[in-house]
C-alpha cells in the first residue's frame, strides 16, 4: 500500500503534455497498484498518473460502489462519440468543487491494458464521462478549462486560499495538501 501525494491545480505540473507509454514491467505495476491505493484512499473514481506527478498515458479508473471494478487505461485514445450531456464534475486536483461540463454520453474507446495487448471498448454515461475527464488530464486540460473565467478564478482563489491556510500541524494530518 503506497499513498503517492496529488498534484492540485493550479500547479504548473498539470498541465504537460504526457507522452505514450511504452514500458510494459514491473515499474508500471507498481505505478498502477500506486494509483489505485491514492485514488481509492482518496475517495474518487478516476485518477490519471500525471496527477501524481508521473508524466505518462496511464489512467485508473473505477466507479463501482463496492470498489472492484478496476480499470487500467494505457495510451487511451476515443475512435467514436455520440450526443453531447451535461455533468456534474469534480476532481481530485480540484478538491471541494464540482460544476457542470458538456462531454459525450457514449463513446467508443480503444487502450492498451497493463500487458501492453490492445483493445476497443465502449462506455456510457459515467463512466464515458470519467474517460473524457481522464484523458484530458493526459493533454494537460483540466475541467476548470470548460467553466466561464469568473467561475474558473473563484475556484483557483478558492485552492489558493486552501492551501496558504494549512499550518503545519494540519500539513502532517493530510499529507495530500501540499
Ligand atoms: C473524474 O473525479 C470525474 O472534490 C474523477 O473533495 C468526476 O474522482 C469523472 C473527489 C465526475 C466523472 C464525473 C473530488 C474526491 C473525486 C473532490 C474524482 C473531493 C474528493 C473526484
Ligand atoms: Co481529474
Amino acid at each position: 500500500m503506497t499513498l503517492r501525494s496529488i498534484l492540485h491545480y493550479p500547479d504548473n505540473r498539470l498541465r504537460q503534455l504526457c507522452p505514450e507509454h511504452k514500458s510494459f514491467d514491473s515499474g508500471l505495476k507498481e505505478l498502477v497498484s500506486d494509483m489505485f491505493d491514492t485514488m481509492y484512499h482518496e475517495k474518487g473514481i478516476g485518477l490519471s498518473a500525471i496527477q501524481i506527478d508521473v508524466i505518462t498515458r496511464v489512467i485508473t479508473i473505477d466507479i463501482s460502489k463496492e470498489m472492484d471494478q478496476k480499470i487500467v487505461l494505457v495510451n487511451p485514445v476515443i475512435l467514436e462519440r455520440s450526443e453531447p450531456i451535461i455533468f456534474d464534475e469534480g476532481c481530485l486536483s480540484v478538491p471541494g468543487f464540482y460544476e457542470k461540463v458538456e462531454r459525450f454520453n457514449h463513446i467508443k474507446y480503444e487502450a492498451q491494458d497493463i500487458n501492453g495487448n490492445k483493445f476497443k471498448s465502449e462506455a456510457s454515461e459515467l463512466l464515458a464521462v470519467c474517460i473524457q475527464h481522464e484523458i484530458d488530464h493526459l493533454d494537460g486540460k483540466i475541467f476548470v478549462d470548460y467553466l466561464s473565467d469568473m467561475k474558473r478564478s473563484k475556484i483557483e482563489k478558492g485552492l489558493i486560499k486552501q492551501k496558504n491556510n494549512k499550518t503545519s500541524s494540519q500539513r502532517t494530518e493530510n499529507p495530500y495538501i501540499k
